[in-house]
């Protein structure tokens, strides 16, 4: 069965609209405006950002620690100008446009600055998670082979020289302080800056799909505008917002939404390198500022403090990465009078769908496709109708959806599946759906071997890889547990080697710490006879259960 999970918003003669109809997505536009605008509108990441900074340069940006040092202001004007002598001396170090570069370092004005002088001269930021480990490095490094790496961690330097004695090294703050080529170091010549075309390769994102290890998706420079222009639309967000930024600028939330949406709407943004409640809600005061976006185990954490209502005088807030509970949801409400609102994402796709700003926000389901985007649910969808509907996997299409996964054709060719009519083909999300009658999508399950813990994602393989090694474990699989902070917590069941005592969760903990970023390791350990497997000899990991 084929499902429009779209609002089957009636047109003027009663009709419900076909799947890509841009009418379904009049709930997402200001007072319901018919349909028919243009999403995307033509051009490039960097030229809408060029566009939208160069008047008025006075404005204030983005607030944060400036070269290394305390936090200021960056105004527009400022911004503009960092970053196109930067990207000057990044072509003074001999990178060309195409060119991969590893990207990490905390939040700062430093991190933004080198990401977008980085797109500026068409290079392709690859940002990374500053808490990786050897091995998960040296899967990015090898995979996408990056000509340079910006990078801002202690002992990253050695680390990555040693991985690749070929790789460019050089700091976030200061990059390439003498230049390797001359004459490029005071900027670039017209013509070499900001001149990406809409589908040139922008950022790779590393994440695992729906099976395997870590795939770089590929969204270009249209993919992302895309993206940051959907939700423009749909959240209202203008140049008169501010944000409150405390999302890591490594994924797709705090980087392709957080971060570009505040570039594209020339609106300003305050970078918190690091998650406290206390430093959010001081910051919403001393900023004054207008939003907030985090993922529900901030939201857990703010809705516990006693100043929590100081979210309610927000314009906006947004929850996504992992599921909201209901729960939460009211709670946020009675506690701080605010209503957050939800949306879903992917870093292949941005954003796809979300909850409307005017209009009901439904706790638990995470709304209406964004302007541009169909979503539907794959044929063979199971269930009976009803406030839920059938269930099926879900699918989209769009000019936010990504190219494909780098140097994968084969992976590209399985996360898409044909249109039945012979339209473009759909991506598929890996994570099961069912549609309101009133258009609304709920995720309900996910059809991918995945755990989502505090808004990142843990891939229960890698996991049961790293841990195996420990003399004591003889088999061992991973699995999420339900957990009101996290969301889901990573558990991990063992079957103990002869001859050994099962170890404790630290002690696993501090094992694997060394092939592990630290959000991956096991919470809790349960000793167990055997794991439960399916005929054909596999983990059935849905099985796994807590001892009562
Ligand atoms: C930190 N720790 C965690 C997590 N975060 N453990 C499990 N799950 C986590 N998410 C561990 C650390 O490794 C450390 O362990 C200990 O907790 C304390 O670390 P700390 O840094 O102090 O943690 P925290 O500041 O309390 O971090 C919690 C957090 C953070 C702020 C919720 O996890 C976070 O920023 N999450 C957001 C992730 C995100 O942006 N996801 C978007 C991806 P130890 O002491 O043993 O070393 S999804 C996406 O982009 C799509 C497009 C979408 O839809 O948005
Ligand atoms: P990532 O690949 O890191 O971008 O993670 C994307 C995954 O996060 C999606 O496939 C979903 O499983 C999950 N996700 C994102 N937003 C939500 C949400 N609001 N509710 C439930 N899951 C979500």
């Amino acid at each position: 069965m084929i499902l429009a999970g779209i609002r089957p918003v009636a047109g003027v003669d009663g009709t419900v609209p076909a799947v890509n109809d841009p009418r379904h997505w009049s709930a997402h536009l200001p007072d319901g405006a018919p349909g028919g605008f243009d999403l995307p509108r033509p051009g490039t990441l960097v030229g809408a950002w060029t566009a939208a900074l160069s008047v008025e340069s006075d404005r204030h940006l983005l607030w944060g620690p400036v070269d290394g040092g305390p936090h200021r202001w960056v105004s527009r004007g400022e911004f503009l100008d960092r970053t196109g002598r930067l990207a000057g001396r990044l072509a003074g170090a001999g990178l060309m446009a195409g060119e991969r570069v590893l990207l990490s370092g905390p939040s700062t004005v430093d991190l933004a600055v080198a990401h977008v002088a980085c797109l500026r001269l068409g290079l392709v930021v690859v940002p990374t998670n500053g808490s990786y480990r050897d091995a998960e490095l040296a899967h990015v490094i090898s995979d996408c082979a990056p000509r340079a790496a910006l990078v801002d961690h202690d002992g990253w330097a050695d680390l990555l020289s040693g991985l690749d004695p070929d790789l460019l090294v050089t700091s976030v703050i200061d990059p390439f302080p003498d230049g390797l080529v001359d004459g490029l170091s005071d900027g670039l010549p017209a013509g070499l800056m900001d001149g990406s075309r809409p589908d040139d390769p922008a950022i790779i994102g590393y994440t695992s799909g729906t099976t395997g290890r870590p795939k770089g998706a590929v969204l270009t420079q249209v993919n992302l505008l895309a993206g940051a222009q959907s939700v423009l639309v749909a959240w209202r967000w203008t140049e008169a917002d501010r944000l409150v930024l405390c999302l890591p600028l490594f994924h797709m939330h705090g980087l392709g939404v957080g971060l570009h949406g505040t570039l594209l709407a020339g609106a300003s943004a305050v970078l918190q390198p690091g998650f406290a409640p206390d430093g959010v809600l001081d910051a919403l005061d001393e900023h004054d500022a207008t939003m907030f976006f985090g993922v529900p185990t901030m939201y857990h954490r703010l809705a516990e403090h006693d100043r929590v209502d100081r979210l309610g005088g927000l314009r906006l807030c947004v929850a996504g990465s992992a599921p909201l509970a209901a729960d939460l949801h009211g709670r946020l409400a009675d506690r701080a009078g605010v209503s957050v609102l939800e949306r879903y994402g992917m870093t292949e796709t941005v954003m796809l769908v979300s909850n409307p700003f005017d209009g009901d926000r439904r706790p638990g389901a995470v709304g209406i496709p964004l302007p541009g985007v169909d979503v539907r649910l794959a044929d063979g969808s199971e269930g009976e109708g009803g406030p839920a509907g059938p269930v099926g996997e879900i699918l989209v299409r769009g000019p936010n959806v990504f190219a494909g996964y780098w140097d994968r054709p084969d992976a590209t060719a399985e996360a898409f599946v044909d249109d039945p009519d012979g339209g473009v083909p759909w991506f598929r999300t890996g994570d099961l759906g069912a549609v309101d009658n009133d258009g609304y999508l709920s995720i309900v399950g996910r059809a991918k071997e995945l755990i989502i813990s505090g808004g990142f994602n843990v891939y229960p393989r890698e996991v049961d890889d790293a841990l195996g090694l420990h003399p004591a474990v003889a088999e061992v699989a991973v699995a999420g547990v339900a957990s009101p902070e996290w969301g889901e917590e990573v558990v991990a069941w063992i079957v103990v080697a002869d001859g050994y005592d099962c170890p404790e969760a630290d002690e696993l903990r501090a094992f694997a710490r060394e092939h592990l970023a630290s959000y991956k390791l096991p919470r809790r350990v349960v000793a167990v006879d055997a794991l439960p497997r399916n005929a054909l000899g596999k983990v059935t990991r849905h099985e796994l259960r807590l001892p009562d």
